[in-house]
Order: C-alpha cells, then sequence, then structure tokens
C-alpha cells in the first residue's frame, strides 16, 4: 500500500535546547557530556564542533584535543523532556499515528490527510515551522512512501532540512548513497560487503543474492529491499516498548565461548548507543536478557532480574551461562534488557515488531 510517512528529527538536540537556555553559546562549539577529568563520553556536539570532528559517544577528552574551544556542558534531562513533550504535542495536532524513536526523533504517518506526496510535505513544512515557533528550535524533516526512505530523507537534507523522496525517484536517490545509510549496516558489515565489491546501494542492488546471502546471512533479504527503497513497516502508535534488545547474526557458527564472548563489546556498544538515547531507559529496566540461535535454527534466551543498567561484564556472565546451559554451534547473539510495563496503558503486542523497529542490528 501507498504511504505517507514524515520523519522528524530534532537537529543536535541536547547541545540546541542548551542553547536555547544559555543564548551565548549560540556559534560556539558546544557539546553536551560528562567533564573530560572523569573518562566520560558526549551525548552530543553542535554543528560548529562537527567541523573539528567532535562526535556523540566520543570520550570527552578525546573531543576536547579535537577542538580546545569546546564548551561540554552537563545534561539537563528535564530540559530535553520539556521539549521534547511540546514537539510531540505539536505532531499530535496532525496525525494519531506517532511513532516515538525517542526523545527528538519519531515517524509519522500522515496517509490519510494527503492523497498526494506534495500534501505530505506540506504537512512537514508546517510541522517543522510550529516546532521552530514553539520551541525555538531546528528540526529535519524527511518525506517519503515508507519508513525507510523518510529517515534517510531526513538525514541528508540535515541541519534544518526538508527534503522529499517521491517513490519514483526513490532508486535515483538511494543508487549513489554507502551501504551505511541503510538500517542495520555499521562499520563492521560495511567492510564485509566493502570485501565482496559492495560500496554503494547501486552495487548492493546489482550484487547477486547468494553472495549477498554468504556475506551477511538472512539479512541479505531484507538488504535487497532497501536496496530499491522498499520497506513494508508500519507506524506502530501508541507503542510501548517491552524490551530494548539488538542482535547480530554471523556468517560463521561459534563454537567456542571465547570467540562468543569476543563479540560482546561490539554489541554491547551498539545496544548501550540505542538505549541511551532515551534517559528514561535507566529507570524502566526490569531485566537483563540475552538471546542466542542455533545453526539448526533453535532459540534460546536467558533473562535475568535486575533495575540496573548493565554493563559488558554482566552480559558475557550471561553468555557463560546459557552456554553452559547448551552448548553448540551458535549463528546468533543478542543482548539487551527488558523494562517494565505496569504503569503504562498498552504494550506492543509482540517482540517481533521490535525488532523491525530496532533494524536486525548486524552491528
Ligand atoms: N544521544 C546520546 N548518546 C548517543 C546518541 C544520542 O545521549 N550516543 C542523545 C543526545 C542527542 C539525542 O540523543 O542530542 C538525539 O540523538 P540524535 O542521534 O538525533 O543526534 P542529535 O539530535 O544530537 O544530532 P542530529 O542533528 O545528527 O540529529
Ligand atoms: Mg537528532
Amino acid at each position: 500500500m501507498v504511504r505517507r510517512i514524515i520523519h522528524i528529527d530534532m537537529d543536535c538536540f541536547y547541545a540546541a535546547v542548551e542553547e536555547k537556555y544559555d543564548p551565548s553559546l549560540k556559534g560556539k562549539p558546544v557539546a553536551v557530556g560528562g567533564p573530560a577529568q572523569s573518562r566520560s563520553v558526549l551525548c552530543t556536539a553542535n554543528y560548529e564542533a562537527r567541523k573539528f570532528g567532535v562526535r556523540a559517544a566520543q570520550p570527552s577528552s578525546l573531543a576536547l584535543r579535537k577542538c580546545p574551544e569546546l564548551i561540554i556542558i552537563p545534561p539537563h534531562f528535564d530540559r530535553y523532556k520539556k521539549e521534547s513533550h511540546k514537539i510531540h504535542q505539536i505532531f499530535h495536532k496532525f496525525t494519531t499515528k506517532i511513532e516515538p524513536m525517542s526523545l527528538d526523533e519519531a515517524y509519522l504517518d500522515v496517509t490519510d490527510s494527503s492523497s498526494h506526496i506534495d500534501q505530505a510535505t506540506e504537512i512537514a513544512w508546517i510541522i517543522k515551522n510550529m516546532i521552530r515557533a514553539e520551541t525555538g528550535l531546528n528540526a529535519s524533516a524527511g518525506i517519503a512512501p515508507n519508513k525507510l526512505l523518510s529517515k534517510i530523507a531526513g538525514d541528508w537534507g540535515k541541519p534544518n532540512g526538508l527534503f522529499t523522496v517521491a517513490a519514483e525517484n526513490a532508486e535515483s536517490f538511494l543508487s549513489p548513497m554507502v551501504v551505511d545509510r541503510l538500517p542495520g549496516i555499521g562499520p563492521k558489515t560495511k567492510e564485509r560487503l566493502q570485501q565482496v565489491g559492495i560500496e554503494t546501494i547501486e552495487q548492493l542492488k546489482h550484487a547477486p543474492f547468494e553472495v549477498l546471502a554468504q556475506t551477511v546471512g538472512t539479512f541479505a533479504v531484507s538488504l535487497k529491499k532497501y536496496a530499491i527503497g522498499q520497506d513494508h513497516r508500519e507506524v506502530i502508535t501508541d507503542w510501548e516498548r517491552k524490551s530494548l534488545t539488538v542482535e547480530q547474526t554471523y556468517e560463521k557458527d561459534f563454537h567456542q565461548l571465547e570467540a562468543v564472548l569476543e563479540q560482546v563489546p561490539e554489541l554491547y556498544e551498539d545496544w548501550h548507543h540505542r538505549f541511551s538515547k532515551d534517559p528514561e531507559n535507566a529507570s524502566r529496566i526490569k531485566s537483563w536478557v540475552v538471546k542466542v540461535r542455533f545453526s539448526d535454527f533453535r532459540r534460546s534466551t536467558l533473562e535475568q532480574s535486575s533495575s540496573q543498567v548493565p554493563k559488558i561484564h554482566d552480559f558475557k556472565e550471561l553468555f557463560k551461562k546459557i552456554w553452559a546451559r547448551d552448548p553448540g554451534e551458535l549463528r546468533l547473539l543478542g543482548l539487551g534488557v527488558r523494562f517494565s510495563t505496569a504503569d503504562k496503558k498498552k504494550e506492543l503486542p509482540q517482540e517481533d515488531q521490535l525488532q523491525l523497529k530496532f533494524g536486525n542490528a548486524l552491528d
């Protein structure tokens, strides 16, 4: 079916909010994060700081070496929540089909009110202006027939962008891009694809399916669709996140526990990146979970009750336990947390939808 999807993502959100509270920061390189003396990392940086190579998740000390003028502000989550609330109220004026991805990012399905993509673009333009008027902050918008294209379009226009991709332009829009624009392709998968001669989405589109399947496993099916701009995922409304997990399918089976444990830091990093996007996550943890899939496609999960934010070491211990219980040839590893949902009205019907939302996380 034809959809009209708008993806909205605020520009350098935490940093922009801090500039709003202290206008003397405007025009200067600003980051939000922990102090350089500690071993903390940055949550984000404004675009002035990005010119120096300063990035989210970078150690604050490294960021200061790259940009000695950098002003690092400690995070004020109450401020971000307040602005986020205003933004969501604006979304609700236009549609009830809203899927929030984090404090500063959401998908809106405006199919009902826009028979033509130009009308969706107009709605996005109004939303962007209302956000600017009511919060003083810049949002970037992507407008497209599906979630995949709307997000890439939004990122493409950043900062302060508004970019529309119509269905008939989807392939030409995607073709020249490097494959890591697609969800689920991080540095490792990118490198693996590069090794078999696939760097651009155009090359991905033409790659023989068998080569792709050998390189990325079952993810090849989704990738082939993404390469031609197809994505059938719905905007999931009124949803309540029951868990936040990442998983990766490997092209070779793991026979040794040591090899499994070696993968944990990389999986953890991906998980932690997603987890830290919403500061409320840390207070909602119900349990830690690891999952594995065997080469014969059996699945097994292990869950441990805890309200603490897990560390790499914790997941390693869980993998040791699951291995001891059920050793075998492992194809897939996953880790994450489940959230308590007692105080919320509605829950997602099934966890599978989460897998879609958080991507077929390969990296
Ligand atoms: N965030 C964080 N740690 C990360 C990534 C993000 O704490 N590793 C927080 C800070 C960001 C906010 O989430 O401001 C939104 O994340 P985005 O990925 O949308 O990044 P920004 O909004 O900062 O920048 P952009 O303009 O690229 O969207
Ligand atoms: Mg953002």
